[in-house]
Protein backbone atom coordinates (compact mmCIF):
# COMPACT_ATOMS: atom_id res chain seq x y z
CA UNK A 1 0.00 0.00 0.00
CA UNK A 2 2.90 2.68 1.19
CA UNK A 3 4.85 1.53 -1.84
CA UNK A 4 1.76 2.21 -4.74
CA UNK A 5 0.74 5.17 -3.03
CA UNK A 6 4.71 6.28 -3.29
CA UNK A 7 4.81 5.36 -6.65
CA UNK A 8 1.46 7.11 -7.55
CA UNK A 9 2.43 10.21 -5.83
CA UNK A 10 6.23 10.32 -7.31
CA UNK A 11 4.80 9.65 -10.79
CA UNK A 12 2.15 12.27 -10.79
CA UNK A 13 5.21 15.08 -8.83
CA UNK A 14 7.12 14.32 -11.90
CA UNK A 15 3.69 15.10 -14.38
CA UNK A 16 2.95 18.16 -12.67
CA UNK A 17 6.64 19.54 -12.60
CA UNK A 18 6.20 18.94 -16.20
CA UNK A 19 2.95 20.20 -17.64
CA UNK A 20 2.50 22.99 -19.66
CA UNK A 21 -0.51 24.34 -19.64
CA UNK A 22 -3.40 24.75 -17.17
CA UNK A 23 -5.61 22.13 -18.83
CA UNK A 24 -2.95 19.29 -18.50
CA UNK A 25 -2.23 20.15 -15.02
CA UNK A 26 -6.22 19.99 -14.46
CA UNK A 27 -6.17 16.63 -16.53
CA UNK A 28 -4.01 15.43 -14.47
CA UNK A 29 -5.41 16.08 -10.55
CA UNK A 30 -9.06 14.69 -12.25
CA UNK A 31 -6.70 11.74 -13.05
CA UNK A 32 -5.31 11.29 -9.65
CA UNK A 33 -7.51 13.11 -7.38
CA UNK A 34 -10.49 13.30 -8.48
CA UNK A 35 -13.80 11.09 -7.42
CA UNK A 36 -12.85 7.86 -9.71
CA UNK A 37 -8.86 8.94 -9.52
CA UNK A 38 -6.22 6.63 -8.91
CA UNK A 39 -5.31 7.56 -5.52
CA UNK A 40 -9.27 7.43 -4.15
CA UNK A 41 -8.76 4.24 -6.09
CA UNK A 42 -6.26 3.24 -3.65
CA UNK A 43 -8.41 4.44 -0.74
CA UNK A 44 -11.02 2.41 -1.76
CA UNK A 45 -8.65 -0.73 -1.59
CA UNK A 46 -8.77 -0.31 2.13
CA UNK A 47 -10.95 -2.46 2.75
CA UNK A 48 -8.81 -4.99 1.87
CA UNK A 49 -6.56 -4.29 4.86
CA UNK A 50 -6.79 -5.44 8.80
CA UNK A 51 -8.85 -2.89 10.95
CA UNK A 52 -5.07 -2.30 12.70
CA UNK A 53 -3.25 -0.97 9.39
CA UNK A 54 -6.51 0.77 7.92
CA UNK A 55 -5.66 4.20 10.08
CA UNK A 56 -2.43 4.31 9.38
CA UNK A 57 -2.65 3.85 5.34
CA UNK A 58 -5.23 6.78 5.55
CA UNK A 59 -3.17 8.87 6.87
CA UNK A 60 -0.40 8.01 3.73
CA UNK A 61 -2.71 8.72 1.64
CA UNK A 62 -4.30 12.00 2.91
CA UNK A 63 -1.21 13.06 3.34
CA UNK A 64 -0.32 12.30 -0.40
CA UNK A 65 -3.40 13.83 -1.63
CA UNK A 66 -2.52 17.02 0.25
CA UNK A 67 1.12 17.26 -0.98
CA UNK A 68 -0.09 17.18 -4.37
CA UNK A 69 -2.62 19.50 -3.98
CA UNK A 70 -0.16 21.77 -2.81
CA UNK A 71 2.10 20.87 -5.50
CA UNK A 72 -0.77 21.32 -7.77
CA UNK A 73 -1.60 24.92 -6.64
CA UNK A 74 1.94 26.15 -6.98
CA UNK A 75 2.44 24.79 -10.36
CA UNK A 76 -0.80 26.93 -11.05
CA UNK A 77 0.24 29.73 -10.28
CA UNK A 78 3.75 29.17 -11.94
CA UNK A 79 1.70 28.95 -15.44
CA UNK A 80 -0.44 31.70 -14.67
CA UNK A 81 2.19 34.09 -14.11
CA UNK A 82 3.90 32.75 -17.39
CA UNK A 83 0.95 33.37 -19.00
CA UNK A 84 0.47 36.88 -17.83
CA UNK A 85 3.90 37.79 -18.66
CA UNK A 86 3.57 36.23 -22.25
CA UNK A 87 0.39 38.64 -23.06
CA UNK A 88 2.19 41.42 -21.70
CA UNK A 89 4.97 41.02 -23.51
CA UNK A 90 3.21 40.23 -26.49
CA UNK A 91 0.03 43.25 -26.22
CA UNK A 92 2.48 46.07 -25.00
CA UNK A 93 1.68 49.09 -27.09
CA UNK A 94 4.30 50.39 -29.51
CA UNK A 95 4.06 54.16 -28.48
CA UNK A 96 6.49 55.00 -31.26
CA UNK A 97 4.20 53.30 -34.36
CA UNK A 98 2.50 56.13 -36.69
CA UNK A 99 -0.44 57.47 -35.19
CA UNK A 100 -3.42 56.93 -38.28
CA UNK A 101 -4.71 60.52 -38.55
CA UNK A 102 -8.24 60.54 -38.20
CA UNK A 103 -9.99 62.37 -40.97
CA UNK A 104 -11.77 65.97 -39.82
CA UNK A 105 -15.09 65.99 -40.65
CA UNK A 106 -16.46 70.02 -41.12
CA UNK A 107 -19.37 71.63 -41.62
CA UNK A 108 -20.26 72.56 -45.19
CA UNK A 109 -20.05 76.04 -46.46
CA UNK A 110 -24.02 76.33 -46.41
CA UNK A 111 -23.93 75.39 -43.02
CA UNK A 112 -20.94 77.89 -41.27
CA UNK A 113 -22.94 80.61 -43.65
CA UNK A 114 -26.05 79.85 -41.73
CA UNK A 115 -24.92 79.51 -38.16
CA UNK A 116 -23.32 83.11 -38.52
CA UNK A 117 -26.60 84.22 -39.47
CA UNK A 118 -28.57 82.55 -37.40
CA UNK A 119 -26.27 83.73 -34.59
CA UNK A 120 -26.78 87.13 -35.85
CA UNK A 121 -30.44 87.07 -35.79
CA UNK A 122 -30.96 85.64 -32.51
CA UNK A 123 -28.96 87.79 -30.71
CA UNK A 124 -31.12 90.73 -31.85
CA UNK A 125 -33.72 88.21 -30.15
CA UNK A 126 -35.32 86.65 -32.90
CA UNK A 127 -36.66 82.97 -32.43
CA UNK A 128 -35.87 80.31 -34.82
CA UNK A 129 -39.05 78.34 -36.55
CA UNK A 130 -38.83 75.77 -38.40
CA UNK A 131 -41.62 74.68 -40.71
CA UNK A 132 -43.03 72.13 -42.89
CA UNK A 133 -40.69 71.18 -46.43
CA UNK A 134 -44.12 69.97 -47.92
CA UNK A 135 -47.02 72.78 -47.86
CA UNK A 136 -50.49 73.64 -49.09
CA UNK A 137 -51.38 76.28 -51.75
CA UNK A 138 -52.83 78.03 -48.45
CA UNK A 139 -49.68 78.79 -46.85
CA UNK A 140 -47.20 79.08 -49.75
CA UNK A 141 -49.49 81.44 -52.09
CA UNK A 142 -52.85 82.69 -50.69
CA UNK A 143 -52.25 83.52 -47.60
CA UNK A 144 -49.43 84.80 -48.57
CA UNK A 145 -51.47 87.85 -50.97
CA UNK A 146 -50.76 85.65 -53.97
CA UNK A 147 -54.49 84.74 -55.08
CA UNK A 148 -55.19 81.70 -58.06
CA UNK A 149 -54.88 84.44 -61.22
CA UNK A 150 -51.82 86.09 -59.50
CA UNK A 151 -48.71 86.78 -61.65
CA UNK A 152 -46.31 85.73 -59.19
CA UNK A 153 -47.94 82.52 -59.50
CA UNK A 154 -46.21 82.17 -62.95
CA UNK A 155 -42.92 83.88 -61.86
CA UNK A 156 -42.31 80.68 -59.48
CA UNK A 157 -42.68 77.75 -61.36
CA UNK A 158 -43.49 75.45 -58.41
CA UNK A 159 -43.14 71.19 -57.65
CA UNK A 160 -47.14 70.21 -57.15
CA UNK A 161 -47.84 66.95 -55.27
CA UNK A 162 -51.54 67.20 -56.11
CA UNK A 163 -53.48 70.47 -56.98
CA UNK A 164 -53.33 71.54 -53.56
CA UNK A 165 -50.00 70.03 -51.96
CA UNK A 166 -46.68 71.24 -53.03
CA UNK A 167 -43.10 71.29 -52.39
CA UNK A 168 -42.69 74.78 -50.45
CA UNK A 169 -41.44 77.79 -52.76
CA UNK A 170 -40.51 79.82 -49.75
CA UNK A 171 -40.24 79.20 -45.92
CA UNK A 172 -42.81 82.31 -45.89
CA UNK A 173 -45.36 79.48 -46.00
CA UNK A 174 -44.03 78.92 -42.24
CA UNK A 175 -43.71 82.23 -41.17
CA UNK A 176 -47.41 82.25 -41.76
CA UNK A 177 -47.92 79.45 -39.47
CA UNK A 178 -45.87 80.68 -37.05
CA UNK A 179 -47.68 84.47 -37.28
CA UNK A 180 -51.33 82.07 -36.15
CA UNK A 181 -49.83 80.49 -33.22
CA UNK A 182 -48.04 82.89 -31.81
CA UNK A 183 -49.71 86.66 -31.41
CA UNK A 184 -47.19 90.20 -31.40
CA UNK A 185 -44.72 91.08 -30.46
CA UNK A 186 -42.78 88.70 -32.67
CA UNK A 187 -39.32 88.23 -33.87
CA UNK A 188 -38.29 85.73 -35.73
CA UNK A 189 -36.36 83.64 -38.47
CA UNK A 190 -36.53 80.58 -40.92
CA UNK A 191 -33.73 78.73 -42.01
CA UNK A 192 -35.05 76.21 -44.48
CA UNK A 193 -34.67 74.60 -47.99
CA UNK A 194 -37.10 75.31 -50.79
CA UNK A 195 -38.11 73.93 -54.17
CA UNK A 196 -38.36 75.70 -57.60
CA UNK A 197 -38.98 74.06 -60.65
CA UNK A 198 -35.56 75.29 -62.34
CA UNK A 199 -32.83 73.76 -64.81
CA UNK A 200 -29.33 73.18 -62.92
CA UNK A 201 -26.55 75.66 -63.87
CA UNK A 202 -24.31 78.07 -62.23
CA UNK A 203 -26.94 80.16 -59.93
CA UNK A 204 -30.06 78.11 -60.23
CA UNK A 205 -30.99 74.78 -58.89
CA UNK A 206 -34.43 72.95 -57.72
CA UNK A 207 -33.31 72.97 -54.30
CA UNK A 208 -31.64 75.72 -53.00
CA UNK A 209 -32.27 77.56 -49.51
CA UNK A 210 -33.29 80.64 -47.84
CA UNK A 211 -33.67 82.47 -44.79
CA UNK A 212 -36.65 84.78 -44.26
CA UNK A 213 -36.69 87.17 -41.23
CA UNK A 214 -40.32 88.32 -39.95
CA UNK A 215 -40.87 91.20 -37.03
CA UNK A 216 -44.14 91.91 -35.72
CA UNK A 217 -44.89 94.58 -33.31
CA UNK A 218 -46.84 98.07 -32.88
CA UNK A 219 -44.88 101.23 -34.27
CA UNK A 220 -42.46 99.05 -36.67
CA UNK A 221 -41.26 101.16 -39.61
CA UNK A 222 -39.39 101.15 -42.43
CA UNK A 223 -36.34 102.77 -40.47
CA UNK A 224 -36.36 99.84 -38.14
CA UNK A 225 -36.15 97.34 -41.59
CA UNK A 226 -33.18 99.88 -43.03
CA UNK A 227 -31.58 99.73 -39.35
CA UNK A 228 -31.60 96.28 -38.71
CA UNK A 229 -30.68 95.05 -42.39
CA UNK A 230 -27.98 97.73 -42.19
CA UNK A 231 -26.34 96.52 -39.18
CA UNK A 232 -26.10 92.65 -40.90
CA UNK A 233 -24.53 94.11 -43.83
CA UNK A 234 -21.93 95.65 -41.66
CA UNK A 235 -21.78 91.79 -39.73
CA UNK A 236 -21.53 90.32 -42.81
CA UNK A 237 -19.56 92.32 -45.39
CA UNK A 238 -17.08 94.60 -43.15
CA UNK A 239 -18.07 97.84 -40.76
CA UNK A 240 -17.18 99.69 -43.40
CA UNK A 241 -20.39 98.15 -45.77
CA UNK A 242 -22.75 100.62 -47.01
CA UNK A 243 -26.31 99.65 -47.94
CA UNK A 244 -28.98 101.31 -50.12
CA UNK A 245 -32.96 100.72 -50.55
CA UNK A 246 -34.30 99.79 -53.91
CA UNK A 247 -37.98 99.95 -54.62
CA UNK A 248 -39.09 96.57 -55.60
CA UNK A 249 -42.10 94.32 -56.01
CA UNK A 250 -43.18 91.46 -53.85
CA UNK A 251 -46.78 90.54 -53.16
CA UNK A 252 -46.67 89.94 -49.49
CA UNK A 253 -45.06 93.16 -48.78
CA UNK A 254 -46.25 97.31 -49.62
CA UNK A 255 -43.64 98.87 -49.94
CA UNK A 256 -40.98 96.14 -50.68
CA UNK A 257 -37.66 96.64 -51.61
CA UNK A 258 -33.83 95.09 -52.70
CA UNK A 259 -31.23 95.91 -50.80
CA UNK A 260 -27.75 96.17 -51.76
CA UNK A 261 -24.63 95.96 -49.95
CA UNK A 262 -21.31 98.06 -50.94
CA UNK A 263 -18.68 95.64 -52.82
CA UNK A 264 -16.54 94.15 -50.47
CA UNK A 265 -13.82 93.35 -52.67
CA UNK A 266 -13.15 96.82 -54.34
CA UNK A 267 -14.82 99.13 -51.47
CA UNK A 268 -17.66 101.03 -54.20
CA UNK A 269 -15.36 101.60 -56.89
CA UNK A 270 -16.43 98.52 -59.72
CA UNK A 271 -14.37 95.45 -59.95
CA UNK A 272 -15.84 92.14 -61.91
CA UNK A 273 -17.20 90.55 -58.65
CA UNK A 274 -19.64 93.80 -59.05
CA UNK A 275 -19.89 94.00 -62.54
CA UNK A 276 -18.74 96.97 -62.35
CA UNK A 277 -21.35 98.30 -59.85
CA UNK A 278 -20.04 99.04 -57.10
CA UNK A 279 -23.01 97.17 -55.18
CA UNK A 280 -24.28 93.60 -54.82
CA UNK A 281 -27.50 93.07 -54.43
CA UNK A 282 -27.96 90.56 -51.19
CA UNK A 283 -31.56 90.37 -50.28
CA UNK A 284 -35.28 91.33 -50.55
CA UNK A 285 -37.03 93.19 -48.24
CA UNK A 286 -40.25 94.81 -47.40
CA UNK A 287 -43.18 96.09 -44.77
CA UNK A 288 -45.53 93.29 -44.43
CA UNK A 289 -48.89 93.59 -46.52
CA UNK A 290 -51.85 94.26 -44.35
CA UNK A 291 -53.60 91.28 -46.27
CA UNK A 292 -51.07 89.30 -45.07
CA UNK A 293 -51.42 90.48 -41.37
CA UNK A 294 -55.10 90.15 -41.66
CA UNK A 295 -54.87 86.67 -43.02
CA UNK A 296 -52.54 86.03 -39.91
CA UNK A 297 -55.78 87.02 -37.65
CA UNK A 298 -53.29 90.34 -36.85
CA UNK A 299 -55.31 93.97 -36.82
CA UNK A 300 -53.16 95.90 -39.44
CA UNK A 301 -54.35 98.79 -37.38
CA UNK A 302 -52.71 97.96 -34.42
CA UNK A 303 -49.49 96.11 -35.58
CA UNK A 304 -47.01 96.68 -38.65
CA UNK A 305 -44.29 94.18 -39.20
CA UNK A 306 -40.94 94.18 -41.50
CA UNK A 307 -40.16 90.93 -43.40
CA UNK A 308 -36.99 90.04 -45.69
CA UNK A 309 -35.91 87.05 -47.50
CA UNK A 310 -32.04 86.14 -47.88
CA UNK A 311 -31.04 83.25 -50.57
CA UNK A 312 -28.47 81.54 -48.48
CA UNK A 313 -26.43 79.67 -51.50
CA UNK A 314 -26.19 83.04 -52.98
CA UNK A 315 -24.59 84.80 -49.85
CA UNK A 316 -22.37 81.86 -48.87
CA UNK A 317 -21.19 82.29 -52.74
CA UNK A 318 -20.63 85.59 -52.32
CA UNK A 319 -18.75 85.44 -48.93
CA UNK A 320 -16.36 82.40 -50.36
CA UNK A 321 -16.15 83.71 -54.03
CA UNK A 322 -18.03 80.20 -54.88
CA UNK A 323 -18.58 80.90 -58.52
CA UNK A 324 -20.67 77.73 -59.75
CA UNK A 325 -23.77 77.26 -57.52
CA UNK A 326 -23.06 73.15 -58.63
CA UNK A 327 -20.02 72.75 -56.12
CA UNK A 328 -21.81 73.46 -53.36
CA UNK A 329 -24.44 70.59 -53.76
CA UNK A 330 -21.82 67.58 -55.63
CA UNK A 331 -20.02 67.43 -51.97
CA UNK A 332 -16.97 66.38 -53.43
CA UNK A 333 -14.50 66.23 -50.47
CA UNK A 334 -11.89 68.03 -52.08
CA UNK A 335 -14.01 71.33 -52.04
CA UNK A 336 -16.09 70.84 -49.00
CA UNK A 337 -12.03 70.20 -47.10
CA UNK A 338 -11.21 73.90 -47.68
CA UNK A 339 -13.70 75.54 -45.19
CA UNK A 340 -12.15 73.64 -42.34
C1 LIG B 1 -38.71 88.19 -49.17
C2 LIG B 1 -38.84 89.54 -49.49
C3 LIG B 1 -39.76 90.30 -48.81
C4 LIG B 1 -41.27 87.80 -46.49
C5 LIG B 1 -42.54 88.15 -46.17
C6 LIG B 1 -42.93 87.27 -45.18
C7 LIG B 1 -44.21 87.21 -44.48
F1 LIG B 1 -44.48 85.97 -44.11
F2 LIG B 1 -44.18 87.95 -43.42
F3 LIG B 1 -45.17 87.66 -45.25
N1 LIG B 1 -41.91 86.48 -44.94
N2 LIG B 1 -40.88 86.80 -45.75
C8 LIG B 1 -40.41 88.41 -47.52
C9 LIG B 1 -40.54 89.74 -47.82
C10 LIG B 1 -39.50 87.64 -48.17
O1 LIG B 1 -37.84 87.32 -49.77
C11 LIG B 1 -37.04 87.79 -50.83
Amino acid sequence: MKEKVKALTDQALREIGESKTQSALNDIRVRVLGKSGELTALLRNMKDLSPEERPEAGKIVNEAREKLEEAIAARLKTLDEETLNKRLKEERIDITIDEKTPQMGGYHPLTIVRNKIVDFFTSLGCIIADSPEIETDYYNFEALNIPADHPAREMQDTFFVTDNILLRSQTSAGQIRTMEKIKPPLKMLSPGRVFRADEVDATHSPVFHQIEGLVVDKGITLCDLKGTLDLFAKQFFGAQTKTRFRPSYFPFTEPSVEVDASCARCGGTGCNVCKGTGWIEILGAGMVNRNVLVNCGIDPDEYTGFAFGVGLDRITNLIYGISDLRTVFENDIRFLKQFN
